[in-house]
């Protein structure tokens, strides 16, 4: 998936250029600032001195010598000030210079801390979706992989409400291991059903009747279902959408999604038919079926299932949403 919400220590990731939250000095200091020049060794610190310094909002690029990235972008993120001085804007320039840096240099991975969360004090949910919002836009023109690396659970906090919404949909539809006694009524049928197939059963069919009845093994494989591949084209195309613009909403990358294309029998993850499903804005019904022609269902047993349906349910198809808040609730992310 081009874009990856990871919890990792940004210092340890093998991708092309880690972005560093650095002060407009580039001379060093604490935080993840600090952490990439222990990891680098002294000379990184050589090479940025070089450097004279950078503007607030802006980025430079250096080598990365001991770490396992080739290059570190130096970003300076704002100060928060309260909101109002400019900090949104100055923090998306940096998200952007970073990006083109990278571009420039052909990185095809990336990843970011949350420039500004630390020291800086920009609130850590808005420092969130600033970087979300900036590096799907980017996405949306470019191929990269880009990670944003968040270091402590709780940066990553989805708002209150939407919490205890999803949360009491869990409680409502979620069904544990234990039986669930509702579950297990809707599973007898009633009375009236039960005594009709037993009508059905008792009539007598000789098995010769049965059998020349019955299409034999080769007719029912040759006429198989749509397959999720071309359910997946049909629905791009009834959507008026392009390829492209699917599965950049889909946070797909375009190597997986030729290969889905060229191959009508192409059995795809779970995540993956889930997240173009999401891309198409589907209905439940129609994604429970995209899922079946993939092999999936979607089921109450599981809490990822559930969260799925709670966003489609109330007609939120932004994947990012999605998964911070199957982030929130320690379950996989969609495509991770
Ligand atoms: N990997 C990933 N994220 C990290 C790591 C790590 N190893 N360490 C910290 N974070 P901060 P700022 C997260 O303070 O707010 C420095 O002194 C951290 O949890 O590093 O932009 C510079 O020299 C937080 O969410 O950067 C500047 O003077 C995020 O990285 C000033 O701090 C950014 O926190 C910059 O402040």
């Amino acid at each position: 998936m081009p874009l990856q919400i990871v919890r990792n220590d940004i210092t340890k990731m093998k991708v092309d250029a880690i972005v560093n939250a650095a002060n407009s000095s580039l001379l060093g200091g604490g935080g993840v600032d600090g952490a990439i020049h222990r990891a680098a060794g002294p000379k990184l610190l050589e090479e940025c001195k070089g450097l004279h310094g950078c503007e607030i909002g802006s980025a430079k690029i250096t080598k990365g010598y001991n770490l396992p990235c080739k290059y570190v972008i130096h970003a300076v993120g704002p100060i928060w000030q309260g909101g109002s001085f400019g900090e949104r804007e100055k923090l998306v320039s940096c998200y952007k210079t970073a990006l083109k840096l990278a571009k420039e240099h052909d990185c095809e991975s990336v990843a970011f801390p949350l420039i500004s969360s630390g020291a800086y004090g920009y609130p850590k949910d808005k420092a969130l979706k600033v970087a979300i919002e900036t590096i799907s836009d980017f996405l949306f023109e470019n191929d990269m992989t880009v990670y944003i690396a968040v270091f402590d659970r709780s940066a990553y906090r989805i708002s209150e409400k939407l919490f205890s919404d999803i949360e009491e949909y869990i409680d409502d539809n979620y069904v544990d291991l234990h039986t669930h006694i509702k579950a297990e009524l809707r599973r007898i049928p009633p009375l009236a059903e039960l005594e009709a197939s037993e009508a059905i059963r008792s009539r007598e069919v000789p098995y010769s009747a049965k059998l020349t009845t019955m299409p034999s093994l080769d007719d029912a494989v040759r006429r198989l279902d749509e397959s999720f591949s071309e359910m997946l084209l049909r629905k791009i195309d009834e959507s008026g959408m392009t390829d492209a613009q699917c599965y950049k909403k889909a946070n797909i990358d375009r190597k997986l999604f030729s290969k889905i294309r060229s191959d009508k029998l192409y059995k795809p993850s779970k995540p993956t038919a889930i997240a173009f499903a999401i891309a198409l804005e589907l209905s439940l019904t129609e994604t429970k079926d995209m899922l079946m022609k993939a092999g999936f269902a979607l089921s109450h047993s599981s809490k990822f299932d559930v969260i799925i349906e709670y966003f489609i349910e109330h007609g939120n198809y932004n994947i990012f949403e999605i998964n911070e808040a199957l982030f929130a609730f320690d379950q996989s992310l969609l495509g991770a």
